[in-house]
């Protein structure tokens, strides 16, 4: 047990060895109560972590929430029993000893690997290798944007990354080296575990790169040390902060499960409890001669201190901060407050009634930048991009301006051909704070960005995805760009809304909404194609907002309902309007997004669907369909890949049709009648 500490005791100052040793004690202990776990990285790289905390990192344990404080990121996720070793011992609320011995348990705040939201001070999940460090160069450009607009006194902070071989060996992390070289990220260190050893064994196995000089073809400063001296490893960590105009990396060359009298320096100790013998060699060995989980006073008081060692400096901030005007300072941590959600919703009813009175066909990639045109002064901190399909995904505007290395002022981003480092990086925007950000790629490439999608939706983060070319319509591109699978796949995941809007007024809509939702990422599936307006009636009610509505009703009875999506509601109701002349009477269910319908309750879920047979069309796969259809429902849509043909051809070839649409109805009606 920690023994309690008493205020304004004076005790020894523990020695660097003591406080490191501490971590690596808690690190063994926690994984062997778990039995499971990964007790080498934190055991191998307490001693960098001892150096970044009590001699750098600038925050207040007692604020852990403080916004201008340095972004600590365990990239190296499966490690987490270092970062929740530290959170305890600086005294981080809620991050109790208890929580330490529950570490893997149901309802704890130690899971497996860290949980953005779990406890203060966790920055974001991870644990899928590479990903932290994509969130960090998000987090690093987010500081450089708010300082733009706030100044030195409000944002002035540092982003600390630890990422191990795995980490950069994924693919993203060049991805996210890149891209923080190219925008001159100087306030992102990265100290590598250089400790050779992944789960396979030696790192020589699989990979031979020369880090340093990969780093370095980058743009980024870089340094070699020893990450068990720890004034080498304070040297280099200065020198780091000293270079302004480039990110560093700081390879740590360490021991794994350093201690650890047989396993050390082996891959045993990277995933498995060490095992009581082996324990009780590592106190040995590393002098702790302490029991279980017990931290003596002398060295939890020096941890302490070091979570306090920032207080004077965090109330300077406060008293700083009150000279913002209410709003700017609100803003700075929530950019879509009630006032700024009023102008929202007042410019997009505008829009939305100036949408209803246009004749012309408008491709909803084209709506969505009219959206933004109107809604880029309005709210703060929105910040846009696209991994070079600017001009196809339609997320620039005339007011955007773009940001560069030496000029953060900007409010977009050229992200490059970088589509997961962008998702990853927009996550790291929005887990900073006080930025909204959205970036565009085309749909088919959402599976390039899944793993971070999976992340935004995990953290409950609002991170916007503008993908257009969402299907067969986007034409002579082929079927490598057509996207079939990927709204069944991105439907699957939780904690995400799917949009797929069909005319200009429900794009505004769909705008509104994810710009309104705090805690889900949303993705916008936009044509590349003209629709006509179907909304021609203006209304301020957001219909959308219930994921869908019958934007078309019979005046008499009702004999089939069409359910449709995104470019498909237009085929639906030219279809609705022929049969009609066949006295077939079907309503039309635009359905925008299924997530949102799916979470309204059972009553407006039957008056909208109706009791009449149902016809789904979308031009995609039917993964999920029959949720909507039962058994007795038509699907028109894709069955396989798509083709390379003008779109028109392509709708006609594959089927997706109003007169398919027709023959579907016909046909589940004269069903329901036998
Ligand atoms: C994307 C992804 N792939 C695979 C894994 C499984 N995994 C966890 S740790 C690890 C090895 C990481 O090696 P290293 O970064 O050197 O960590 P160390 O052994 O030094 O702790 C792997 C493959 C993962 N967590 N994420």
């Amino acid at each position: 047990m920690a023994e309690a500490l008493q205020q304004g005791e004076a005790l020894p100052e523990a020695t660097h060895e003591d406080m490191a040793n501490a971590i690596r004690a808690l690190a063994m202990d926690a994984v062997q109560k778990a039995d499971s776990g990964h007790p080498g990285m934190p055991m191998g790289m307490a001693d960098v972590a001892t150096v970044l905390f009590t001699r750098f990192l600038k925050f207040d344990a007692a604020h852990p929430e403080w916004p201008d404080r340095d972004r600590f990121v365990l990239s190296a996720g499966h490690g987490s029993m270092l970062l929740y070793a530290l959170l305890f011992l600086t005294g981080v609320p809620d991050m109790t000893l208890d929580e330490l011995k529950r570490f893997r348990q149901l309802g704890s705040r130690t899971p497996g690997h860290p949980e953005y939201g779990h406890a203060p001070g966790i920055e974001t999940t991870t644990g899928p290798l590479g990903q932290g460090l994509g969130n960090a160069v998000g987090m690093a450009l987010a500081e450089r944007l708010l300082n733009a607009r706030y100044g030195d006194e409000i944002v002035d902070h540092h982003t600390y990354v630890i990422a191990g071989d795995g980490c950069l060996m994924e693919g993203i992390s060049q991805e996210a080296i890149s891209l923080a070289g190219h925008l001159k990220l100087g306030r992102l260190i990265v100290l590598f575990d250089d400790n050779q050893i992944s789960i396979d064994g030696p790192t020589s196995l699989s990979v031979s790169d020369d880090q340093l000089e990969r780093f370095r073809a980058s743009g980024w400063h870089t340094a070699k040390v020893d990450g068990h001296d720890p004034e080498a490893v304070a040297l280099a960590i200065q020198n780091a902060k000293a270079v302004t105009d480039r990110p560093s990396l700081i390879a740590c060359r360490t021991i794994i499960g350093y201690g650890a009298p047989a396993k050390q320096g082996t891959a045993a100790t990277h995933g498995s409890p060490l095992g009581e013998e082996e324990i009780k060699g590592a106190r040995e060995r590393l002098g702790w001669r302490h029991a279980r989980f017990e931290v003596p006073k002398p060295i939890l008081a020096s941890w302490r201190a070091t979570g306090a060692r920032n207080a004077a400096a965090y109330e300077r901030w406060q008293t700083t901060v009150k000279r913002l005007d209410s709003a700017t300072r609100k803003h700075l941590t929530n950019p879509v407050d009630p006032e700024v959600r009023g102008k929202i919703a007042a410019d997009v009813n505008a829009l939305k009634s100036d949408f209803s009175r246009d004749a012309s066909k408008l491709a909803t990639r084209q709506s969505s930048q009219k959206v933004l045109e109107k809604l880029v002064p309005v709210v703060p901190g929105l910040i846009g991009g696209s991994a070079d399909l600017t001009g196809s995904n339609s997320t620039l505007t005339k007011l955007h301006t773009i940001v560069k290395a030496n000029d953060f002022s900007g409010n977009y981003v050229h992200y490059g051909v970088r589509e997961h480092g962008m998702a990853a990086a927009m996550n790291g925007l929005a887990l900073h704070g006080g930025i909204v950000p959205y970036g565009g790629t085309f749909l088919v490439f959402s599976d390039y960005c899944r793993p971070s999608i999976r992340l935004s939706a995990l953290m409950g983060k609002r991170v916007i995805y503008v993908m257009t070319h969402d299907s067969i319509g986007l034409g002579e591109d082929g079927p490598t760009h057509q996207p079939v699978e990927q709204l069944a796949a991105l439907r699957a995941m939780p904690n995400l809304n799917v949009f797929r809007p069909a005319d200009s007024v429900e794009c505004a809509e769909c705008w509104q909404i994810a710009l309104g939702t705090e805690a889900t990422p949303s993705i916008l599936a936009l044509t590349r194609q003209g629709l006509p307006v179907l909304r021609t009636a203006h209304t301020d009610e957001n219909l959308s907002g219930k994921g869908a509505y019958v934007l078309l009703e019979p005046k008499g009875r009702r004999d089939v309902t069409l359910i449709a999506t995104g470019s498909e509601v237009s085929v639906a109701v030219a279809a609705a309007k022929a049969l009609q002349k066949e006295e077939i009477e079907a309503a039309v269910v635009s359905m925008p997004c299924w997530e949102l319908f799916a979470s309204q309750d059972q009553g407006y879920q039957d008056a909208v669907l109706g009791r009449a047979p149902r016809v789904g069309v979308e031009a995609a796969i039917d993964f999920g369909w029959q949720k909507w259809l039962g058994p007795q429902g038509i699907f028109i849509g894709m069955r396989g890949f798509g083709a390379s043909a003008p779109a028109e051809e392509l709708y006609k070839h594959f089927g997706i049709t109003a007169a398919a649409v027709e023959t579907a109805a016909r046909e589940v009606n004269s069903k329901s009648k036998k």
